[in-house]
């Protein structure tokens, strides 16, 4: 077990971090836990075929201790194939995320991570990130979630890392954090996870740094939880659906917790949303569930036996209901727009009350293949748009399509989001570029920056 600490130096600070203290958790009450069925329930409930993309229900799963052994089996032996036939090709995020499933806790999956060399294989992954940061101007090849995820995984699972390049590239000031100008919190919190397994690992002497260093890590940890408080509205830390990761960096490394009001804060929006359906995509359950259960990604130990969780879930099929509309629902009308550089193509589409973003792409595709025809690939939360009119966003010059409404980005995928009539929706080929972050909030227009990209190919 973990050494107890004694109080830093910290006068200076805000807060302090503690790591390896449980007191500053801010999780539901096991009365409570019946708010949490829904949550339950979608994953629980969900039909899974994806394989490598089903790791993180499997990882909360396990960390949360839902005991299911079918469901289990099934989603051990679905990513276990997918591993065996392409492991080579699957992203740094992807091959963590299958790491901190399968070793979540003392099961036979522990055979098949290291036959499989997993770890080192992960190790490589994330040194050609940082090779494509050299070479390509500092973009990775994933993004910083997935850099994060992955030293997360290499620091708990025994991997190689550098200290040098964790003080290199972990800066708070990298861009990086950033999409357009925005922090983004699910980045910042996976950082925060990553970074204080590192910093126990060197206080465990299981890795060695020098003072400078640790010093480093711990401030960019601290620098990096501020900008996850800064970004607090109603309780919720960026958005809804990072707020579980948020509250996990939150419990590792500070005090925040340690004020009632503030867990009741989060605790109080964050149920209501459940309440409301907002994580009825089993992702987006798996992502909140374990910071409402008090565990964070640092509890992923392959030294522990797999825990059942203290409170029996009810489990039962009728909780999960679809509503079925009775009425055939009256049609609305939306704008759409596509937005390359200054060329706009607009149309005015009808489409059903009730229909997602997705539908208005393809009734404008259906009218106008010219100017609305794209592509999407089916990830976790959905569709994920890969091209418009044959242009293709590019990763390593960070452009991507980004969804829009009346100006506003959307905090949801194309295949969720429900329009509503008169609504002014637009893609747009958004570049996620930018040199220095910004240095002050407020300080960029509402109209977007011009799109960027890079390598047009028409498919
Ligand atoms: C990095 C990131 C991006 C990058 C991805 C590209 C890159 N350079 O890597 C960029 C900036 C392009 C992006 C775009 C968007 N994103 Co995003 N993104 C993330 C983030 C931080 C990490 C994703 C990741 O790497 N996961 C780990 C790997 C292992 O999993 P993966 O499934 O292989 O990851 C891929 C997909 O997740 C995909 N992706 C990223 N975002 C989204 C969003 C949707 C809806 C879909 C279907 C896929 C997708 O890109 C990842 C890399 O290839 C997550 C945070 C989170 N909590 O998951 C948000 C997150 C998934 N994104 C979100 C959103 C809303 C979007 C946008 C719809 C925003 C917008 N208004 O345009 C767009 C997608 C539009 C489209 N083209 O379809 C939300 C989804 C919430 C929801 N309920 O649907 C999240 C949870 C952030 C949040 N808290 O709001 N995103
Ligand atoms: C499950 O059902 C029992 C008996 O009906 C009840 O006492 C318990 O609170 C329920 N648990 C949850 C988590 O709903
Ligand atoms: C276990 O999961 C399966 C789906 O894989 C489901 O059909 C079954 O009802 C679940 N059992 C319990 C006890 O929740
Ligand atoms: C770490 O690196 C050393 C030396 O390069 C190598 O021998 C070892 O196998 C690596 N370990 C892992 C888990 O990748
Ligand atoms: C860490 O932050 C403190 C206080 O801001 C500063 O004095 C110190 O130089 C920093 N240390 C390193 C290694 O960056
Ligand atoms: C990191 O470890 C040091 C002790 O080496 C401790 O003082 C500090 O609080 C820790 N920082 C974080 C961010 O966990
Ligand atoms: C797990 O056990 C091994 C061997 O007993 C030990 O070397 C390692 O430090 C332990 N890891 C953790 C995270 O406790
Ligand atoms: C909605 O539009 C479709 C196609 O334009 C049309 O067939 C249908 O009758 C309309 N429904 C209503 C309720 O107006
Ligand atoms: C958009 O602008 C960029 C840079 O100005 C240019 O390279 C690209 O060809 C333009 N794309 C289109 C489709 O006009
Ligand atoms: C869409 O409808 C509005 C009025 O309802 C009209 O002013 C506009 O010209 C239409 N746009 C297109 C592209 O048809
Ligand atoms: C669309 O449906 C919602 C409820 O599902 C309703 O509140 C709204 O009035 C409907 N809009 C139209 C234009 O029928």
């Amino acid at each position: 077990m973990r050494p107890s600490h004694q109080l830093p130096l910290l006068g200076l600070l805000l807060f302090s971090l503690i790591p390896g203290q449980r007191c500053q958790i801010c999780e539901v009450s096991k009365e409570d836990y019946s708010s949490l069925k829904p949550l339950v329930n979608t994953m629980v409930y969900s039909s899974y075929t994806k394989g490598i993309q089903d790791a993180n229900i499997l990882l909360t799963l396990r960390l949360v201790g839902i005991h299911n052994q079918s469901l289990e089996q099934q989603l051990t032996q679905q990513i276990k194939q997918d591993v065996r036939k392409r492991v080579s090709e699957v992203t740094s995020g992807q091959l963590a995320l299958v790491i901190l499933a399968l070793g979540a806790c003392k099961n036979p999956d522990e055979v098949f991570i290291r036959d499989a060399h997993l770890v080192s294989k992960l190790g490589e992954k994330f040194k050609a990130e940082i090779e494509n940061m050299e070479t390509h101007n500092g973009n990775p090849l994933t993004n910083y979630y997935q850099l994060s995820l992955t030293l997360l995984a290499l620091c708990l699972f025994d991997g190689n890392y550098s200290i040098p390049d964790v003080t290199y590239y972990f800066t708070p000031e990298n861009k990086n954090y950033y999409f357009d100008d925005q922090f983004s919190v699910d980045t910042g919190a996976m950082a925060v996870l990553a970074l204080t397994c590192v910093n126990r690992s060197i206080e465990s002497e299981k890795i060695k740094a020098g003072t400078e260093d640790s010093n480093k890590i711990h401030n960019y940890t601290k620098k990096l939880v501020e900008k996850i408080l800064s970004m607090k509205t109603d309780g919720l830390f960026g958005n809804k659906f990072s707020t579980g990761e948020a509250m996990q960096a939150l419990f590792v490394s500070s005090n925040y917790y340690k004020n009632k009001q503030n867990c009741q804060e989060t605790l109080r929006t964050v149920l209501q949303e459940v309440s409301q359906g907002a994580f009825h995509l089993p992702i987006a359950a798996a992502q909140i569930l374990p910071a409402l259960m008090g565990k964070t990604y640092l509890d992923v130990n392959k030294n522990s036996s797999c825990t059942h969780s203290p409170v029996k879930f009810n489990i039962s099929t009728e909780e999960a209901v679809t509503v079925t509309p009775t009425v055939s629902p009256a049609n609305i009308s939306v704008k759409y727009s596509v937005r390359i550089n200054e060329t706009l193509d607009s149309a005015n589409i009808t489409v059903k009350n009730g229909s997602v973003f997705l539908d208005v792409m393809k009734e404008a595709q259906k009218q106008n293949e010219a100017a609305f025809r794209f592509t999407a690939e089916d990830r976790p939360w959905g569709p994920y748009i890969t091209s418009v009119q044959g242009i293709r966003a590019n990763t390593d010059d960070r452009t991507y399509w980004k969804l829009l409404s009346d100006g506003q980005p959307l905090t949801q995928g194309a295949g969720s989001y429900v329009v509503k009539n008169g609504e002014y929706l637009e893609g747009f080929l958004g570049g996620a570029v930018v040199t220095n972050p910004p240095a002050k909030a407020g300080d960029t227009g509402s109209i977007p920056a011009p799109g960027r990209f890079h390598m047009p190919q028409s498919n």
